[in-house]
Order: structure tokens, then sequence, then C-alpha cells
């Protein structure tokens, strides 16, 4: 049985529910470690796959601005990061951005394997955004970067796509490590290649050279997701104003 440890990074603004998502895919119990140095903890499990023992090494960043000096060790050694943000809330989507910037410099561009997740989608009530706008966010973020993502929706309270989406990681690390022969998971519904969703429309986007979608185009993707979070709070407000006068 060969041994491989990957250590894997949750990224993404405070509150999203990176600590949660950890957890739930842990169970409770798990040993974990706190580094205050760098403001990150980290937790280990084991997994078997065919032939492979796997240790993934979970890190998940506290997320205060007063770390970002000592941010480097934390992404130092990483193979795969997982970026979080909350269906609730568009900015924290855009922010990641951000977050993935920080991820590729302070890894050295070590990671393999990046994943956008969606979280809380069990709001579905308050969710303002659609998995079309994050798909479209993502494919942005592949033009930018040139990276590859996978994206998928998860809820660490109802446990929706958790167990999912570690599992299609681990099956994703050993294929980019050279192991053909893993079975894929039983389960890969939840998880979706943006560039095999965006289909045709990748296709005339990608045809253009990378250098002419310009940081403007993207800037513009950005902006215009967060007009539409304003429309969005004015509507909310309206909204409930009309709630008060009916009461
Ligand atoms: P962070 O580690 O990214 O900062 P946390 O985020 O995991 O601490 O989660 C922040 C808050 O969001 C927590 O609520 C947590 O319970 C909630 N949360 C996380 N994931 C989900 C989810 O999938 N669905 C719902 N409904 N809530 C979620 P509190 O109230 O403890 O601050
Ligand atoms: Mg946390």
């Amino acid at each position: 049985m060969r041994k491989w440890n990957f250590k894997i990074i949750l990224a993404g603004d405070g509150a999203v529910g990176k600590t949660s998502i950890r957890e739930r895919y842990m169970g409770k119990g798990f040993q974990e470690s706190y580094l205050k140095t760098i403001g990150a903890d980290f937790a280990t499990k084991k997994m078997e796959k065919n032939e492979e023992l796997i240790t993934f090494q979970i890190w998940d960043l506290a997320g205060q601005d007063s770390y970002q000096s000592v941010r480097k060790s934390f992404y130092k050694g990483a193979t795969a990061a997982i970026m979080v943000f909350d269906c609730q809330d568009p900015k924290s989507m855009t922010n990641l951005s951000n977050w993935v910037e920080e991820a590729i410099e302070g890894s050295n561009n070590g990671i393999l394997s990046y994943f956008v997740v969606a979280n809380k989608v069990d709001l579905e009530e308050s969710r303002r955004v659609s998995r079309d706008m994050a798909l479209e966010f993502c494919n942005r973020l592949e033009i930018e970067t040139g990276i590859r993502f996978y994206y998928c929706e998860t809820s660490a309270l109802t446990g929706q796509n958790i167990q999912e989406t570690f599992d299609f990681l681990a099956y994703r690390l050993l294929l980019v490590n050279n192991i053909q022969e893993v079975d894929p998971p039983e389960e890969t519904d939840g998880i979706i290649d943006v560039k095999e969703a965006m289909g045709t429309k990748q296709i005339t986007e990608t045809s253009m050279s990378t250098e002419t979608v310009s940081r403007a185009e993207f800037d513009t993707l950005v902006e215009r997701i967060g007009k539409l979070e304003d429309k969005l709070n004015t509507v909310q407000t309206i909204l409930k104003q009309i709630v008060k006068k009916l009461q």
C-alpha cells in the first residue's frame, strides 16, 4: 500500500463556513492543532482508495487580516485548495479572486487542484448567488489564471456534497500524481468541471488568446455582481417595508 500525504487548505472570507465544512467532514472528536503564529489550525484524516492510503491534512485559516503577513506558511506545501464562499453573499464569491491569487503566490504555484465551493445552499430563501452566476465567475477565474476549477454546492449543516467533495479531491490528487488505476468515486453528480459546464461558450472564449481577455473584463463582471447586489438590497428593503405596513 502506497502512502500519500496531501495538505489541503480551506480559504475564503470569514463566516462562509470553512470550519464547519471541515468539522462536518471529519466528524466529532478529531485531533486538531492550532498554530497561533499564522492564525491557522489543521487536522488530519486518513482514507483508503484502491491500494492507496491517503492522509488529508486539512488546514483552516481563522481569517484575521492581522495575520496576512504570515500567511505564506499557511500555503506552503499545499497540494489542493478549497475556496469557499457563502451563497448568500456575492461579495464573498468575488473576493475569491484575491484568495486564489494569494494561494497561487503563497504555494509557489504548488497547488495542483482547486475547488470553488458555494456553501450554505440549505438556506434556499436567502440564496443570492445562483449556480450560473457562480459558474460564470469560475470561468472568468479560469481564464484569468489558467487554472482548472471544479465547482460544487455544499451545506455544512445538512452535509450535502461534503463527503463527495473530499472523495473527488482524493481521486483528482491521485490522478495528478499519475496514479491512473484508481476508480472514480461513485457519487460525482454534485461536482462540476467548470470548463465542461461552460461548454461551447468556453470554446469561443478560449479561441481568443488568453491575453485578449483583460483584467478590465474581469473587473466588469465583479462590478456587475456588485450592482446586482445593490439592486437586491433595495428590493429587500422595499419588501421589508411592505411587510411592516401589512402587519
Ligand atoms: P468560517 O470558518 O469560514 O469563519 P464557520 O465559518 O464555519 O465558523 O461558520 C460561520 C457560521 O455559518 C456559523 O454560524 C455556522 O454554523 C454557519 N454555517 C456554516 N456552514 C453552514 C451551512 O452550510 N448552512 C448554514 N445554514 N449555516 C452554516 P454561527 O451562528 O455559529 O456563527
Ligand atoms: Mg473558521
